[in-house]
């Protein structure tokens, strides 16, 4: 590990992890301790410009007081109660969320995995009991580059073989296609047995990966002729990360199935939902599903908080302007190492070109650590910029400053 990057101070935490943890991640070289807002500081005190947000669960910026405050007093008076018996949180927290997104009904599970394991769920049982496919010949349609979590069902969808090597055998079912291809969506849609295509309206691990516009119409389009659910992975695009509430409503485009997660949990507590319509919603039956904390009043009490600020705080907005800022501000910079900058709202990402003796855009990032800017590659060469949605403009032009210099200072090292 990087130990020449850690301070004493950083290290004695390092060690601890490496003695008892587990290698499955490779972080970069820094020991976080406190955040607020768009910044972090280090166990030494050193100040950062957050632009992972926790992978866009951090879109309101770090401990914000509304948050905190319903976690607080929620925590304090009833935090867990399982769905053996109804709470005093759910039923307005479910009617604020289904009005809020325009859907008849809401699931409310934990992480995005299990919202999106339970959309695929939800999908196979419509397709049986609604469309009738025959028992078991449900197929679900995914997109190349696709990313949904790090469960058996979601691997088993994945094309990315770091993340499916050695763990089969798969779940059946699942067909791939390739991203932002409208004809083999409907290629594949006329089986009948296609119950339900889950896509992300940008692919957030692919590297930001931004379909032709038009491309979310062409997927409602064609699902609805086939009578095939669309499915919407928005748990990374959604919560105003690309500029609105969803990513989908920049095309005027609604889906069957919304799967929401991340920032709906306000940076504090995993909270993630499916919305749906009555025909799919209601096919679930007493037994069928669940979780021990789906739906809990502290869930209820955070995820309502979390809505309320990206609405109050009127955080899609200000994502949308200041990913424009953003973006335009990255063009400009002029080098042979970025290859393309690309995004929506504040959900952007950096294509660096091989350089320097099989340097990456890891060193990249480790030399924007230094100087003050915490951000995460993708792949070996694109860097994931990705704030949380309170950003302000100067905020915006220190972290393109820090972005220039760094490059510039790569670029000594051709
Ligand atoms: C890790 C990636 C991002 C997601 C979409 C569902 C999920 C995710 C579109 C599952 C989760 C997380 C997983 C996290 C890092 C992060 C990630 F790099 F892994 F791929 F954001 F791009 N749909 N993404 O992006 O939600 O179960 O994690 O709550 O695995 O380290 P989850």
């Amino acid at each position: 590990m990087q130990s020449d990057l850690f301070t004493e101070g950083a290290r004695k935490f390092v060690d601890l992890e490496e003695r008892f943890g587990v290698f499955n991640y490779h972080p970069l070289p820094v020991v976080l301790a406190q955040g607020s807002g768009v910044y972090v500081w280090d166990v030494d005190g050193k100040k950062y410009l957050d632009f992972l947000s926790a992978y866009s669960a951090v879109n309101q910026g770090h401990a914000h007081p509304v948050i905190l405050q319903a976690l607080q007093s929620q925590a304090a008076s009833l935090s867990l109660t399982s769905r053996a018996f109804h709470n005093n949180k759910l039923g307005p927290y479910l009617e604020f969320m289904a009005n809020t997104f325009g859907f008849d009904r809401v699931l409310p599970m934990n992480t995005g995995v299990e919202a999106s394991e339970s959309a695929v769920k939800l999908a196979r049982k419509w397709g049986y009991e609604v469309k009738g496919v025959s028992e078991n010949n449900a197929r679900i349609i995914f997109a190349a580059g696709n990313f949904w979590g790090r469960s058996i069902a979601a691997i088993s969808s994945s094309t990315d073989e770091n993340s499916r090597n050695g763990f089969g055998p798969f779940v059946p079912g699942f067909d791939l296609i390739p991203y932002n291809d409208l004809h083999q969506l409907e290629e594949v849609c006329k089986n009948p047995d296609v119950v339900a295509f889950m896509v992300e309206p940008i692919q957030g691990e692919a590297g930001v990966i931004v379909p032709d516009p038009g491309y979310l119409k062409g997927v409602r389009e064609i699902c609805s002729r086939y009578n095939v659910l669309f499915i919407a992975d928005e748990v990374q695009t959604g919560l105003g990360r690309t500029g609105a509430m969803t990513c989908c409503e920049h095309e005027n485009v609604k889906p069957d199935l919304l799967v929401l997660g991340k920032a709906l949990g306000g940076g504090v507590y995993p909270v993630s939902a499916v919305l749906g319509r009555d025909d799919v919603m209601k096919t679930l039956k007493p037994g069928q599903h669940g979780s021990t904390f789906g739906g809990n009043p502290l869930a209820c009490a955070v995820g309502m908080a979390s809505l309320k600020v990206i609405i109050d705080e009127q955080l899609c907005e200000n994502a949308r302007a200041m990913g424009e800022l953003f973006r335009a501000d990255l063009k400009k910079i002029k080098s042979p190492l970025i290859k393309d900058v690309r995004g929506m709202g504040l959900l952007n990402a950096m294509e660096i070109l091989p350089y320097g003796s099989g340097k990456t855009a890891w060193d990249i990032c480790v030399s924007m650590l230094q100087h003050g800017l915490l951000a995460k590659q993708t792949h070996r060469n694109i860097i994931r910029f990705a704030p949380p949605l309170i950003i302000n403009k100067e905020q915006i032009e220190q972290a393109t400053e820090i972005i220039k210099k760094v490059i510039s200072e790569e670029e000594m090292g051709l």
